[in-house]
């Protein structure tokens, strides 16, 4: 099976503070290149890391946009939840889930060759029995995992750390830290980082929105760079 691999969305209607641009315009566009990637490379589904949205009150027509969207290219996306995605009945994941747009991860889920894992926010990790290379074990987490803190004080996992505590996955998706990285050990870990830069940090000035595609019978992976502008062109330089 092949999969297209997305970090943190945080999909929004207002602009973060200092940017200058029509956010809410070029965050549609960039998940519109994503589903092109994925509709042009074939694949059999989207996985995306948490933090779907950015808060849990969006308008409703705003939250339907995507729900069209989504149903425009009908690419199964499978998701888990991220400290943003706090789920309740208000939330606008929700909807998404109402209209069979994405599928939350709750537990597993089997397809063909591969079986997907999910975790809840600071939910414990499963750990499947197995390492078969027939059916393989993907992992979609949404934890702050990275070899740099980009924070003072940052409670930050290693990558190898990581990989060393998930050792019967082929695949680990991860979400939270924006800054894309890959990992390979015991197969890969991938953080494809943030589709968009919500701040005027260092972090998100060398950001490069990308995605990655992967194929569960080679393990290849290549990355997609989402087209972008430079960061002085969408933020306020004071
Ligand atoms: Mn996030």
């Amino acid at each position: 099976m092949k999969a297209i691999l997305v970090g943190d969305l945080h999909l929004r209607e207002k602009a973060p503070a200092g940017r200058i641009d029509d956010f809410a315009q070029v965050q549609r566009d960039k998940v519109r290149q994503i589903l092109t990637i994925a509709k042009e490379q074939r694949v059999d589904f989207i996985l995306q890391a948490g933090d779907f949205f950015d808060y849990p009150k969006q308008k409703k027509d705003f939250i339907y946009s995507y729900v069209d969207l989504f149903k425009e290219f009908a690419i199964p996306i499978y998701c888990v939840l991220g400290n943003h995605d706090l789920f309740s009945e208000k939330t606008p994941l929700y909807w998404l889930k109402l209209e069979k747009v994405i599928t939350v991860i709750e537990d597993k889920i089997e397809l063909d060759d591969v079986v997907l894992y999910g975790v809840r926010p600071y939910g414990e990790i499963p750990q499947p029995e197995n390492n078969n290379v027939m059916k393989k074990n993907v992992l979609v987490i949404h934890k702050m995992i990275g070899n740099e803190p980009q924070l003072l004080a940052q409670n930050i996992v290693s990558c190898s750390q990581f990989a060393n505590q998930t050792v019967n996955y082929r695949l680990r998706l991860v979400g939270d830290y924006h800054f894309r990285w890959e990992h390979f050990e015991n197969g890969w870990t991938i953080n494809p980082g943030a589709v968009v830069r919500l701040r005027r940090t260092k972090w998100d000035m060398m950001l490069e929105p990308s995605v990655v595609l992967w194929s569960s019978e080679t393990e290849e992976i290549t990355w997609y760079k989402l087209n972008f502008k430079p960061y002085k062109e969408v933020f306020k330089d004071d």
